[in-house]
């Protein structure tokens, strides 16, 4: 457990943190008054001010919900709503979230505790909240018309159990749930173990994030919500590259990363540098025989994973999702490859015809961020992030771990770039270069074709100074 005195420096950041105050006997008759956020900034954590203590974690862009303490239940109280969620800084999408901001609050309990969750729906259609992941009585479970009648347009719900397991867990709607979800209606669940538990470890960071995706054409604003399987937009908490915050922690610190998974698509997740331990799923804390390190865990549709390591390498460590797509926004999809097409002379006879017609992909795609290239309004470009040595060419999933001797503990700003060590980067060779030296016999087959007249088939391979060199 964390000491009073690091509440406090967690609760020094810069952040929007609200307490729990006192309650009045007559306001605790009323519904608790509905917390907003404005804003998509990673938010200090919220340290508990009442109830059993716990060491709080950070959302990456978000923010955990208070809560207020009525005769011993914690009570919260979540609105459905429309809102404007900054997706990354120059574009703004019109999802559906709670409280705010998509995705909703995180939800912070302790193991034991009574929780009261009022929810207000102010969307246009009905709403249920299912949450996810928990053992609770059959009819708080969530699920519209098989558990509870659907909360209409206007109305307040109540969900009461105790929070059985400590664990990761989720919450989203189960009432029209392709539309809700696609719509950015989620959010994140932690209940925190009540005492020391065999199977979770103290740590000094824990963070926590849900993975989303959308279809938002560029220049548009509304998701596609009819979209099964082709989003454009692959989000950390409805947040893209570069408006994904990095994970800042000390030199040494133990480090736990929850990440839930509601696209529709499994993501690999994959950390540069270091080596983790899964130490918990959707089922909780798994058991230590079955952990073994990785530097990438796949999290499957649905599922939570909770993974932990020591940050003992200082550095700007990449952490991103292993699918090269999903870590570039959106893009015209039906490019067809032009590596190595010598262009010279189309394009000005094209620019006759439309005048803004640019060659694309002629020496790959990394010319995409580095051109000026016309977008609309309201579009992150498809791959951009200016970091130290020029662009990090990612988008969509992709954030940095910065690792820190002197960042201080509990202190989760942002460090800037790191200073590398005097002779410690990747530089140009200036030596002599001397032709490769090659196989005599490149490939051949094991089961060689039966001898027909075999076809020679002339490849030309281009090189960037080969400019008319065949
Ligand atoms: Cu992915």
């Amino acid at each position: 457990m964390t000491s009073r005195r690091q509440f406090f420096q967690y609760a020094g950041l810069a952040g929007g943190a609200v307490a729990a105050g006192p309650v009045s006997r007559v306001a605790l008759a009323a519904l608790p008054e509905p917390v907003i956020q404005t804003s998509a900034q990673t938010m200090a954590p919220l340290v508990p001010g009442n109830g059993r203590p716990y060491n709080p974690v950070v959302t990456l862009n978000g923010w955990t919900l208070p809560w207020r303490m009525n005769q011993g239940v914690k009570e919260f109280h979540l609105v459905a709503e429309p809102v404007v969620r900054e997706m990354a800084p120059g574009f703004k999408a019109h999802l559906w979230g709670y409280n705010g901001q998509s995705p909703g609050p995180t939800i912070e309990v302790v193991e034991g505790d009574r929780i009261r969750v009022f929810v207000t729906n102010k969307l246009p259609e009905h709403h249920a909240v299912h949450w996810h992941g928990q053992r609770l009585p059959n009819g708080m479970d969530g699920v519209a018309g098989l558990t509870q009648p659907a909360i209409p347009s206007g109305k307040t719900f109540v969900y009461e159990f105790v929070a059985r397991r400590p664990g990761t867990f989720m919450y989203h709607p189960h009432a029209d749930e392709m539309t809700q979800m696609a719509m950015g209606m989620m959010g994140f669940w932690i209940t925190h173990p009540k005492s020391r538990h065999p199977l979770i470890d103290d740590v000094q960071r824990d963070f926590c994030f849900l993975l989303n995706a959308f279809d938002i054409d560029p220049g548009s604003y509304t998701p596609k919500t009819m979209t099964m399987l082709d989003f454009n937009l692959w989000a950390w908490n409805s947040r893209i590259f570069p408006g994904i915050d990095s994970l800042n922690v000390r030199l040494n610190d133990k480090v736990r990363i929850r990440i839930g998974n509601l696209t529709m698509t499994n993501h690999p997740i994959h950390l540069h540098g270091h080596e983790f331990l899964v130490t918990g799923t959707d089922g909780g804390p798994t058991p230590k025989g079955t952990r073994w390190y990785e530097v990438t865990t796949d999290i499957g549709v649905g599922q939570m994973r909770q993974v932990e390591f020591m940050a003992d390498e200082e550095g700007d460590w990449a952490f991103h999702c292993h699918k090269s797509h999903h870590t570039m926004n959106a893009m015209g999809h039906n490019v067809p490859t032009l590596i190595g097409v010598d262009h010279r002379g189309l394009s000005p006879k094209i620019n006759k015809l439309i005048p803004d017609y640019m060659v694309m992909g002629e020496r790959g795609m990394a010319d995409m961020t580095e051109m000026e290239m016309p977008i609309p309004d309201n579009t992150a470009p498809m791959m951009t992030g200016e970091g130290p040595f020029g662009s990090v060419e990612m988008g969509g999933m992709f954030s940095v771990l910065k690792v820190r001797k002197d960042q201080k503990p509990g202190d989760y700003k942002d460090p800037g770039w790191f200073k590398h060590p005097e002779g410690t980067v990747a530089h140009e060779y200036t030596g002599p270069l001397a032709e490769p030296a090659r196989f005599k016999s490149e490939g051949g087959q094991s089961m060689p074709r039966a001898q027909k007249a075999a076809v020679t088939t002339e490849v030309q391979v281009r090189k960037p100074t080969s400019h008319g060199g065949h």
